[in-house]
């Protein structure tokens, strides 16, 4: 049976899915460079990532003036931000701020979920599904669906049956939640956890942290921006923006340029002292070999160790709190305000999960394998994300000869420079599996990805080309040069994280994002534009192929045969 339901198929050049950093990004560009476009979001405001991490205490480890749009200076110059790094209302008021003011939400439909991204052999176009019906058509269709947007609840026994309340850091509640004088359990300590402690613990009854593996939380040393360096930086942005740009990743942060072993100990305690001043993930720009070096990095973890020890007052929950076997900064840096003094208040326990693992939720609260119980009032899940491939994943694009996404990319992620999938043409992903991404300053990668998105779209419609895809040979070199570079690093030799897709069972276990530099990989993807697209193969349009892109057509839309 043929279904021949009819259905109204709206046409655009291109269509954006999501309405986060990178989707607002791209419609201003798109439409800027005179592209018809369409951006989907499922929620129903803009922000994306900003707009679901509600939760107490989210705040960005970037510093506000460098985590922010560089394509507007009249934008740069007028917005004020109130603190060294923002928190998660102030973003998402920034963002919104943006839509209004490039008057970009007549181009975003909210509430609107793309069920299905199916390339159309006949029409050479993307045919996107939705959950309100409504069907689009797109020459182009450019993934804008977050790193770490899909949130990641563990299986656990029992979770149904739990009676009191419970949470994921990923997908807080738009109107927040009541904690006061309540027994909070807080599972994970990564960065969303490290930053929701504090706060929590402030009003909590009881907070108990429930912590697999110890990683190091870095003092984020936030206060409110001070006039003197919003000054300088308004005066000096094209400079800032061009050295983020430019440099390891994507941002002004200062490096120390030589190899800790070039240092003698005073040196390298002296340096280190000074990155735990400057505060969040200036600790990785300590020395340059911070990350290549087992010996250097076993330094450096052994100085926050101290710092730890001397911080926490029980020292069995201080050596509880010193991460071991994990080279810092392999697991993503985190980046806190009073973490660590938050395990001197009486209210808060630190309960390691690690020996002993939490075996059931009761409908009480949860009870680990020994027997212990925890009876809880809310419970919070700060268990991470399916990262950088869990978001494409689930909307599964087919691209040529019917193939999805998911099983091409079974074994792991493989693009063309992050942005590109071979046999899905005119498929753009920003900041995926294989770029800077997560590596980086977001917002610097998502520019540079929606930059080179806009002229290889304006290069096709100069020269009357319908399709771009990246070829199997590039796409297979170019991973291999992803996997090489990691390889070169402390990464490799530290597989146990969500940069590998450890944390998701069943994953891949590949290191995803690109650790050559935003620099070089922007240097590189330059060039290759310059150069004619390497590794690209173009399609000319023939009879048939496209629709005018601002028509309202009616066509029908086949469905199901049996
Ligand atoms: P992360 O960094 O993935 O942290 C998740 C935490 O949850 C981590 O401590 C995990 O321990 C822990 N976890 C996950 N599953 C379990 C189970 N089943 N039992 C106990 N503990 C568990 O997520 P975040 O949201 O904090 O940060 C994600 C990124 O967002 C961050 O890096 C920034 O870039 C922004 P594990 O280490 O796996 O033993």
């Amino acid at each position: 049976m043929i279904s021949d339901t009819r259905t109204e198929i709206q046409h655009y050049d291109a269509v954006v899915v999501g309405a986060g950093l990178a989707g607002v990004c791209a419609v201003y560009q798109l439409r800027e460079a005179g592209v018809t476009v369409r951006v989907l979001e499922a929620a129903d405001g803009v922000g994306g990532t900003w707009y679901h991490n509600r939760y107490p205490g989210a705040r960005c480890d970037i510093e506000s003036l460098d985590y922010s749009y560089s394509f507007s200076n009249e934008l740069q110059q007028e917005w004020h931000w109130s603190e060294r790094y923002a928190g998660q209302p102030e973003i998402l008021r920034y963002i919104n701020h943006v839509a209004d003011r490039f008057d970009l939400r007549r181009d975003i439909e909210l509430n609107t979920r793309v069920v299905e991204v199916r390339f159309e052999e006949t029409g050479q176009r993307w045919i996107l599904s939705t959950d309100t019906g409504k069907v689009y058509s797109a020459k182009y269709v450019v993934m804008a669906t977050g790193v770490l947007s899909v949130a990641q609840v563990p299986s656990m026994k029992g979770l149904d049956d739990f009676k009191g309340q419970w949470f994921h850091t990923g997908d807080w509640p738009k109107d927040g939640a009541d904690l006061s004088g309540k027994r909070v359990g807080v599972i994970g300590t990564g960065s969303s956890a490290t930053q929701l402690i504090p706060i929590v613990a402030q009003s909590a009854k009881h907070l108990y942290v429930f912590q697999r593996t110890a990683n190091y939380t870095m003092p984020a040393q936030n206060h409110p921006m001070k006039p003197e360096v919003e000054k300088e930086w308004k005066e000096n942005y094209p400079e800032r923006r061009k050295f983020a740009w430019a440099s390891g990743f994507g941002h002004n942060q200062v490096t120390n340029h030589l190899r800790g072993k070039e240092m003698s100990r005073e040196a390298r305690l002296a340096e280190l002292e000074n990155r735990w001043q400057l505060g969040g993930l200036y600790m990785m720009r300590a020395f340059k070999d911070i990350l290549t070096d087992p010996e250097v990095n076993e330094f450096a973890a052994e100085f926050v160790r101290n710092k730890i020890r001397n911080t926490v007052h029980n020292q069995e929950t201080a050596e509880n709190l010193c991460p071991r076997d994990l080279y810092i900064g392999t697991k993503r840096l985190c980046s806190g305000t009073n973490y660590y003094e938050t395990f001197n208040q009486q209210n808060v326990s630190l309960v390691s999960v690690k020996h002993n693992p939490i075996d059931t939720i009761t409908p009480e609260g949860i009870r680990l394998e020994d027997g212990a119980q925890y009876p809880l009032d809310v419970l919070i899940f700060a268990t991470g994300f399916d990262a950088m491939t869990g978001a494409l994943n689930k909307i599964n694009p087919i691209g040529r000869n019917g193939r999805a996404l998911r099983d091409v990319w079974a074994e792991g992620p493989k693009t063309y420079l992050g942005l590109c999938v071979s046999g899905f043409p005119n498929m753009f992903v920003i900041t995926g599996p294989g770029s800077p991404s997560v590596f980086s300053n977001m917002v610097t990668s998502i520019e540079q990805h929606v930059e080179w998105i806009v002229r290889c779209v304006t290069h096709m419609k100069n020269s009357g080309m319908q399709t771009v895809e990246a070829t199997p040979q590039a796409q297979e070199d170019w991973t291999r040069h992803v996997t090489d570079a990691a390889s070169r690093t402390l990464y490799a030799k530290s597989q146990n994280s969500w940069f590998h897709g450890a944390n998701i069972p069943g994953k891949p276990v590949v290191f995803m994002p690109y650790v050559g530099g935003v620099g070089n990989y922007y240097k590189k993807i330059t060039d290759i534009a310059n150069n004619g697209y390497e590794g690209f193969n173009f399609g000319s349009a023939s009879s048939g192929i496209g629709q005018p892109a601002e028509s309202r057509l009616t066509a029908a839309a086949g469905h199901g045969r049996d």
